[in-house]
């Protein structure tokens, strides 16, 4: 398949504003790989330097089997040992995203005991979240931490997870209380005690990140915190089809939004390059389209167990996956599956390269709506969520009616499956369906026309391209990404309020933030997670923070404790000389200039010193 000869895509509509930039912005693939090899290259080397044992750039990074495969030590990073070395002080507010409410209490520290219980409410779900926390805390304190069913008269000394009546939480917030006796988390939902659970991983010592067990004193600063979030939707987008990630790569994506309160994960399943879901009704999208990515690698697909298994994993972690078949454009993988879907019925060979806008299926035949009609029934059945991302985006050789025409057809679909539907602000034009979304991705504040769809019932998910899309470069010297929408540093992420950032859109028409991550320069995890950190908590806080707490300055200095926390759990992460993390050792001089000096996961900081 690799070796079929790229099909040169037809010129872009140049009427379309932004389209040359964004063309111009795409890398380059054969000048890309080799800086994308160098950066994980770079990365196993400093991380020798600097972690000992050093940090693989393997996927799985916690398992020994898998460490050794990689050639690495069986055990990983750890802090060190001394135990007259000081404890890195974690104050009860150093939480991100910021809680809403944080009352520090004096001299209440709780001290984690070998011999500690987790005690639950009975309920079945509400067990799996406390089994969670105990499997989080288990490998680095290398305690039993036996999870029982809370009884009415509570001894003293160990965590509390308990569901509650309360009219303040909401259905995903919590409230955690730290006493010398013991920790107690309370929400009325299993979702909240998850929160819960996260923010008391975040209240342990850097360590606690560590899969092997750590001499450690497990403290956590006394207190009390109330906390809920701000919008319901808080998400981020893995584009799987420009480089198919596996699902063990899903998975472990699904972990880091779930650290930072995150709960939807959108797969952006098809695109030019490839179709990434088994379809049964349609069994060459995914046979012959899923078999070609960017720089003409295998590709790959997710059958439909392979779908329920990250679909079941993102639920445990209380995540919804948003699926999308981006339609009518970016349709050029299944045209080369269905040659009868192309406006000229002839199936075109495959696409390896990186131009957007130039496929689509053809939206005046009835054999596109039965294929739009299969293809959507058959993800709505195997998605528990009530969501269906129908794409929309640059189909820029469809007539502006015709597209409309398409759309409102897709929508109708979509009702017809039970799922409201999303896609891309670019659908905005089309008459409204009950309950839409629109995804914005513009660069501009003022965009008249989602505004207008707004006024007619649209809400809106919030990803401007020049603050959320983490496949923009943090510096010019970023070796992967693109920079079409310019440089996204950790402040560029953090910076702008989705309540008021589209003009004409009030911010109860926001349902919340949402951080893409497109791939057609990314081509493995260690890239993804560069990516992502420590751009991913900055977008996690906009949609999860009251406002009002809303403080680069303090942002920094929270996120900084979290380099340690990555570092130990072998997560690559760009080391932003942005950001004062707490290694003492200072970002070399000149570090953004180079592609080998550049700061990358290579650069992870020392743990902290613990005790
Ligand atoms: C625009 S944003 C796209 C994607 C590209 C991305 C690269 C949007 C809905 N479409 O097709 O991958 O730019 O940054």
């Amino acid at each position: 398949m690799s070796s079929v000869p790229t099909a040169a895509p037809e010129p872009l509509d140049p009427s379309r504003a932004g389209t040359d930039e964004q063309v111009a912005g795409h890398p380059d693939l054969p000048g890309h790989e080799p800086a994308a090899a160098e950066l994980a290259r770079a990365a196993t080397r400093v991380a020798d330097d600097l972690l000992a044992p050093a940090t693989p750039t393997a996927d799985d990074l916690s398992s020994p089997a898998t460490r050794t495969a990689a050639g690495l030590p069986a055990s990983p990073p750890r802090p060190a040992d001394d135990p007259s070395s000081p404890p890195t002080r974690i104050r009860l507010g150093d939480v991100v995203p910021a809680p809403e409410r944080v009352t520090p209490v004096p001299g209440a520290d709780f001290v984690l005991a070998p011999d500690a219980v987790i005690r639950v409410t009975a309920d079945d779900a509400a067990r799996t979240v406390a089994g969670q926390l105990a499997a989080l805390l288990r490998p680095a304190t290398g305690y039993a931490l036996p999870v029982t069913d809370a009884a009415p008269q509570e001894p003293a000394g160990g965590i509390t997870l308990a569901l509650v009546d309360s009219d303040d939480l909401g259905p995903e917030g919590y409230r955690l209380d730290v006493t010398a006796d013991g920790v107690r988390i309370e929400a009325t939902t299993p979702a909240g005690l998850f929160f819960g659970a996260q923010t008391v991983r975040q209240l342990l010592p850097a360590a606690i990140e560590s899969p092997t067990p750590v001499a450690e004193r497990w403290t956590l600063p006394g207190g009390s915190i109330t906390d809920r979030p701000r919008f319901s939707y808080r998400g981020a987008m893995l584009d799987v089809a420009r480089h198919f990630f596996g699902v063990p790569d899903v998975l472990r994506v699904i972990d880091h939004l779930a650290r930072y309160k995150l709960n939807h994960l959108h797969l952006h399943l098809t695109d030019d390059q490839g179709w990434r879901i088994a379809v049964d009704s349609w069994p060459r999208l995914a046979e012959v389209g899923g078999a070609n990515e960017v720089g003409a690698g295998p590709g790959g697909h997710y059958t439909r167990d392979d779908y329920r298994r990250i679909v079941a994993y993102a639920a445990e972690r209380h995540l919804t996956v948003v699926p999308e078949i981006d339609l009518p454009g970016h349709t050029h993988a299944a045209l080369t599956a269905y040659g009868e879907l192309a406006p000229d019925r002839v199936a075109p060979p495959p696409y390896t390269g990186t131009e957007v806008g130039f496929s689509y299926v053809d939206p005046t035949s009835e054999r596109t709506y039965e294929f739009v009609a299969d293809v959507l029934g058959e993800i709505a059945a195997l998605t528990p969520g009530p969501w269906l991302h129908i794409g929309g985006d640059e189909a820029f050789k469809v007539r502006p009616d015709a597209y409309a025409a398409f759309v409102e057809r897709a929508q109708r679909i979509v009702a017809g499956t039970g799922r409201t539907v999303v896609g891309w602000h670019q659908i905005a034009p089309a008459a409204h369906a009950e309950g839409r979304v629109l995804q914005w991705w513009g660069t501009k504040g003022e965009d008249p026309v989602t505004a207008d769809a707004v006024q007619r019932g649209a809400r809106l998910v919030l990803s401007p391209a020049d603050h959320a899309y983490l496949d923009m470069k943090y510096t010019p010297e970023t070796p992967v990404g693109h920079d079409w929408a310019g440089m996204i540093d950790v402040r560029r992420a953090y910076d702008w309020d989705p309540g008021a950032h589209v003009a004409g859109v009030p911010a109860d028409a926001v349902l919340g933030v949402e951080a893409p991550l497109w791939t057609e320069s990314i081509t493995s995890l260690v890239e993804v997670e560069f990516m992502l950190f420590p751009r991913l908590p900055a977008i996690a806080e906009l949609g999860w923070s009251p406002r009002a707490t809303h403080d680069w300055a303090g942002f920094r200095d929270r996120l900084a404790g979290h380099g340690p926390r990555w570092a130990t759990a072998g997560i690559a992460f760009h080391r932003s000389p942005e950001i004062p993390w707490p290694t003492g050792r200072p970002a070399p001089a000149g570090s953004q200039a180079t592609i080998p000096s550049q700061p990358g996961p290579e650069e992870a900081p020392a743990p902290a010193p613990s005790a």
